[in-house]
């Protein structure tokens, strides 16, 4: 069998070379049947990740051999704080459970980082960020940190990476199914609407400028990762353009959720994440959700962000 002849070294990338277990038993997989009432694939033929499209006991046993780390970030300025709790306790509990886990907190905040226990391979740790005026530049800032964040310190260390919103918890599990190249989230908001009310931005003064019949699926800033240099390129990307927008005065409608989407245009996403992997909990939950993963949770814009 070839399999048993290749060397592990050889092969460069986590996401390369899906080997199982000997011994494995689980269902029969079917072409022929399965769910019907949604799209599991791209026109590109990425995968779009549904509840009942994938086998977690396959999956996991698969990135289990290989012995993958990932990486989150979450950025929790001013008063963002108050959602770190929720995050990180929902995180323990469903977030590549089994897995080595390294949970980037930003904050400007880092005594009020809550106790949370960690378990044994999961690590969280804290960067103090200085707090803003502006809640779009907090948001802007992400990706320049999160670039920074893999060059200084996750290159080499960490396969994977997912950078979340802190104003959201996990429900149920959200694990290997979702692991890719460069993965991005389908935004909840949007996804059964026609491209022409996508949030797009629309001046073609910016770098984020997608033209009407432009663009394929609107992607949400709040969730999106993959294999560490892909999100590398994607950040600096995203970082770059809207710092050369900025010098020009212009800031996209949804700042980096802008950049990202015109990114992910070009650069298409080679896994894609079904709303499920980013609901709300304000949304009425759609027959074609068998299961909420993460939410944004409901906040009080006013209250929360800084004035
Ligand atoms: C949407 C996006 C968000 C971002 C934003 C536009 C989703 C579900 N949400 O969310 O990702 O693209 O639009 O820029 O895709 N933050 C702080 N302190 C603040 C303000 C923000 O820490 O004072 C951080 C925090 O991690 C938060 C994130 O920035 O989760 C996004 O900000 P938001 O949640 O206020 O943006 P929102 O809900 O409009």
């Amino acid at each position: 069998m070839l399999c048993r002849f290749v060397d592990e070294n050889l092969i460069g990338s986590p996401d390369l070379h899906l080997m199982a277990p000997d011994g494995l038993k689980y269902p029969q997989p079917s072409i022929m049947y399965g769910r019907t009432d949604i799209v599991s694939v791209t026109p590109w033929l990425a995968p779009v990740v549904w509840e009942g499209t994938f086998n977690p006991v396959i999956l996991d046993s698969i990135y289990q051999k290989k012995n993958i780390s990932i990486a989150a970030t979450v950025f929790a300025v001013g008063k963002y704080i108050m959602f770190l709790k929720n995050f990180l306790e929902t995180a323990e509990q469903h977030f590549f459970v089994g897995f080595r886990v390294n949970v980037y907190v930003f904050t400007d905040r880092p005594k009020e980082v809550p106790e949370v226990k960690m378990a044994a391979g999961r690590e969280l740790i804290v960067r103090s960020v200085p707090s803003s005026k502006r809640w779009q530049e907090i948001s802007a800032r992400r990706m320049e940190l999160i670039q920074t964040l893999i060059e200084e310190t996750l290159l080499n260390n960490v396969d994977y990476i997912f950078c979340l919103d802190v104003d959201s918890k996990f429900h149920s599990r959200w694990g290997t199914e979702s692991l890719g190249g460069l993965v991005a989230v389908i935004h909840p908001g949007y996804y059964q609407d026609n491209r022409d009310k996508f949030p797009y931005e629309r001046r073609p003064s910016s770098r984020a400028y997608l033209a009407p019949g432009e663009g394929d699926f609107y992607y949400c800033g709040g969730a999106f990762g993959g294999l560490l240099m892909e999100v590398h390129q994607l950040a600096k990307t995203c970082h770059k353009n809207f710092e050369d927008d900025a010098k020009e005065n212009i800031e996209a409608a949804w700042q980096e959720e802008s950049h990202l989407n015109r990114y992910m245009w070009t650069n298409k996403p080679s896994k894609v994440l079904s709303p499920e992997y980013l609901w709300q909990d304000f949304k009425p939950r759609n027959p074609e959700i068998h299961t909420v993963r993460f939410s944004g949770v409901i906040k009080n814009y006013a209250e929360v962000r800084p004035h």
